[in-house]
């Protein structure tokens, strides 16, 4: 626990000493101004994410979808010179998309209603490079429309990916001309479906005819955003989640939720990005050590984007390329095992239905999961000895609230082998977890099963099988008392074969 007595004495004055009432920070703080040792971590471990970002973080597992002309041209990035004519989906079965995506345990779908190109997926009024310019359905087709109707019917949430780099818009790099077509098309995107649950702004930025740069406008994109669809978070180049800094699937093993990285691409936001020497690829973006240089903090979560195939649209020679059920585990366990919410690429293909060979990668990793998790070996017990009096009543009985450090010792309900450890914080409370070791006992020998840094929303951690006689989870160090709201423990199931 790294609290020295002054900066006791200050959260003391803050929460009144009652936990109940204690001082929390919805969205972001700014620091005092030369703050005592310890202080700063007191306070960042009280910022709190917006109820639209709760919310966001326990959908754990969204799905994205490339569709565009790049579909139908094998191009990853079109020049925005294609003719609509070549998009012609024979087959385009959105309730597939859902019905799929919504069995492989997916709770949102996100769509690239504009890529790089400028190809429009619903019959925008902004410009005629769109579905209405297209064979498909002989130009009275929305696709955007048939999604949001599946996830409606299915329960799904939905979100829009709109490129900000247009390679098709004339006034792209003429930069007031571009945002407010920008914004004309966000407008329609958020008013015409109902609600939208996600907006992601692409970072790639390439310049317009004549080498022109253009300015964005994103203050204003924001506010737009806030005014028409309050609840919707925001993405990548948003305010509210962050791009976990890689497209591979694997997130950090510290992963903090509250960061030093300011949100957006607002001129403030960069400037003070710059003047710390971090982006969202840097490796530390929230320790106690970068808190020392920041000014103030943000609740900016992780999201890890990652497609299940090679590229992120859909290519034939891509078809024996799709992740098997082994990676995608991995990728499971390295992103919503790693506090961030997944956001897996499944392109559909040129007839605009998902390829069978990724429904199979998709379920034969839902099926794993839905093994794994089936038991929890801890349900039922409850912490005891020594540091685990503060066991509080909820709904799981291993929730407990130790006073800052604290060891608690748990006996499983069964008897048994297990090989997979989850760790979930309150986060409604703040991210406070900064260590953690976990023993087992058998006989009279405690043995190091596994150790971690950052917990957040939820920490998983796979070791080799361990079947024990009691088990003790300890918590070495916290930016404020913690509070454990899971500790559960699983066993792997054997195989991953669906056949
Ligand atoms: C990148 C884009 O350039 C890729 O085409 C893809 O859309 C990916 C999710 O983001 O920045």
């Amino acid at each position: 626990m790294k609290l020295s007595l002054p900066s006791l004495l200050f959260l003391a004055c803050l929460s009144c000493n009652s936990d109940r009432n204690e001082m929390l920070y919805p969205g972001s703080l700014v620091f005092p101004v030369q703050p005592t040792q310890g202080v700063k971590e007191a306070m960042a471990a009280r910022v709190v994410p917006h109820p639209r970002q709760l919310e966001w973080q326990q959908l754990e597992m969204t799905a994205f979808l490339h569709f565009s002309v790049n579909t139908f041209t094998g191009r990853e990035w079109g020049t925005g010179d294609e003719s609509p004519a070549v998009f012609n989906p024979t087959a385009l079965d959105a309730d597939q998309w859902v019905r799929v995506l919504k069995e492989a345990g997916m709770k949102m779908v996100i769509i690239t209603a504009k890529h790089h190109d400028g190809f429009c997926l619903w019959p925008t009024k902004t410009t005629a490079h769109s579905v209405a310019s297209s064979p498909w359905k002989e130009g009275k087709g929305d696709v955007l429309r048939e999604l949001k109707d599946a996830c409606d019917k299915h329960g799904m949430k939905f979100g829009v990916y709109l490129s900000p780099w247009d390679r098709n818009a004339k006034s792209f790099g003429d930069s007031p001309a571009y945002n407010s077509f920008y914004m004309e098309q966000i407008t329609e995107l958020l008013t015409w479906y109902g609600r939208v649950d996600e907006v992601w702004f692409d970072g790639a930025n390439g310049e317009g005819p004549g080498g022109r740069r253009q300015e964005y406008d994103w203050q204003a994109y924001y506010d737009l955003i806030r005014k028409l669809q309050p609840d919707a978070v925001t993405a990548v180049m948003g305010e509210d989640v962050r791009w976990v800094g890689t497209e591979s699937g694997y997130g950090r093993e510290t992963e903090w939720s509250v960061t030093a990285l300011a949100p957006g691409g607002t001129p403030e936001s960069v400037a003070i990005n710059e003047s710390l020497g971090i982006d969202a690829m840097s490796q530390d973006l929230g320790s106690s050590e970068l808190l020392q240089k920041a000014g103030s903090v943000y609740w900016y979560p992780a999201e890890v984007d990652v497609s299940i195939r090679p590229g992120w649209f859909w290519h034939a020679s891509e078809d024996s390329l799709v992740k098997d059920v082994e990676k995608l585990i991995d990728i499971y366990f390295s992103s919503v095992g790693r506090n961030a919410v997944l956001l897996l690429n499944v392109p559909p293909d040129n007839r605009g239905l998902i390829h069978e060979n990724d429904i199979k990668s998709l379920l034969g990793m839902k099926g794993w999961l839905d093994d794994l998790f089936e038991t929890d070996l801890l349900k039922g017990s409850r912490p005891y000895g020594q540091g685990a009096s503060n066991a509080t009543d909820g709904d799981n009985s291993t929730s407990w609230s130790p006073e800052g450090t604290g060891i608690a010792s748990f006996v499983p309900a069964i008897v048994a082998t297990f090989d997979v450890a989850m760790l979930q914080e309150d986060i409604s409370r703040g991210q406070r977890v900064e260590k953690f070791v976990i023993e087992a006992r058998s006989g009279n020998e405690w043995d190091t099963i596994a150790t971690g840094t950052t917990i957040g929303h939820k920490r998983l951690l796979r070791f080799p099988p361990v079947n024990a006689d009691e088990i003790r989870l300890s918590i070495t160090s916290s930016r404020a008392r913690p509070h454990i709201s899971t500790f559960a423990l699983f066993l792997s199931p054997a195989n991953t074969s669906i056949d």
